[in-house]
């Protein structure tokens, strides 16, 4: 068959649209499962040091060395995944303040000389782990947060595995304020914690980013102080892909 010049041009436009496509499509920059032996430590991962405060009379306040980020492995053995994280008791019953600290730790993923690019692409898996109290005005709220750099916020919300919402006001503010507990979860109770389970939400952002280095900060902010055996979260399946136009 003989094409004719139109056709030809035509093609031609079409191949170079899937150049095009092909040039935009986005690249895997960084992705892990963090299924390593638990204790492995991956030296793009670092914490904050954990601060806390308690705001009654008189305000108890410090601050605690960064701990070194590592996975650990599910109670089930099901999931092995970068955590726990929330922070460490920072009183022991009978003590003033105990079941009143508020608990602030920031765990940040840095990754450095990026290929030239417009746009981020960040997914990733947060586990909520036990005692999440939401919204309530007595053992919350149970803040998280994630942020790129110093930008606003892509996620400022609250999460509850607390399902005595009626009594307790432990709804979350996840996917929207007054959520239920375990609203919006990808999965709930599939790790085998047993003290107030756990759910599993996924994430994913597009963002205009073009510096080479890259950084994002997970941050929890929670209220009790009872340590990661009563509240704690993790993250598993991130992934950072970048776009060049
Ligand atoms: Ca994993
Ligand atoms: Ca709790
Ligand atoms: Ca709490």
């Amino acid at each position: 068959m003989i094409r004719n010049p139109t056709s030809i041009r035509l093609s031609a436009a079409i191949s170079g649209m899937f150049m095009a496509l092909s040039q935009s499509s986005a690249e895997q920059i960084y992705f892990n499962d963090f299924n390593g032996p638990p204790g492995s430590k991956y030296p793009e991962w670092s914490s904050s040091t954990i601060s806390y405060s308690c705001p009654m009379t008189p305000t108890l306040s410090g601050v605690l060395p960064a701990p070194i980020v590592t996975n650990c492995v599910s109670p089930n053995r099901a999931q092995i995944f970068l955590g726990e994280f929330g922070g460490p008791p920072v009183a022991a019953p009978g003590e003033p303040c105990f079941n009143h600290f508020r608990v602030d730790q920031t765990v940040t993923l840095t990754l450095t000389n990026l290929p030239a690019h417009q746009s981020l692409t960040v997914a990733f898996d947060l586990l909520i782990l036990k005692s999440w109290d939401g919204n309530s005005p007595t053992y919350g709220p149970d803040r998280w947060q994630l942020r790129v750099g110093t930008n606003a916020p892509l996620v400022d919300t609250t999460f509850s595995n607390n399902p005595k919402v009626q009594t307790e006001g432990s709804y979350q503010d996840s996917p929207k304020a007054g959520a239920l507990q375990w609203t919006g979860a990808a999965s709930t109770n599939t790790l085998g914690y047993k003290f107030f389970g756990d759910t599993t939400y996924h994430f994913e952002f597009t963002f205009a980013h073009f510096e080479p280095t890259f950084a994002l900060h997970f941050s929890s902010s929670l209220f009790e102080g009872k340590g990661s055996a009563d509240e704690s979260w993790g993250l598993d399946n991130v992934r950072v892909s970048s776009t060049a136009k």
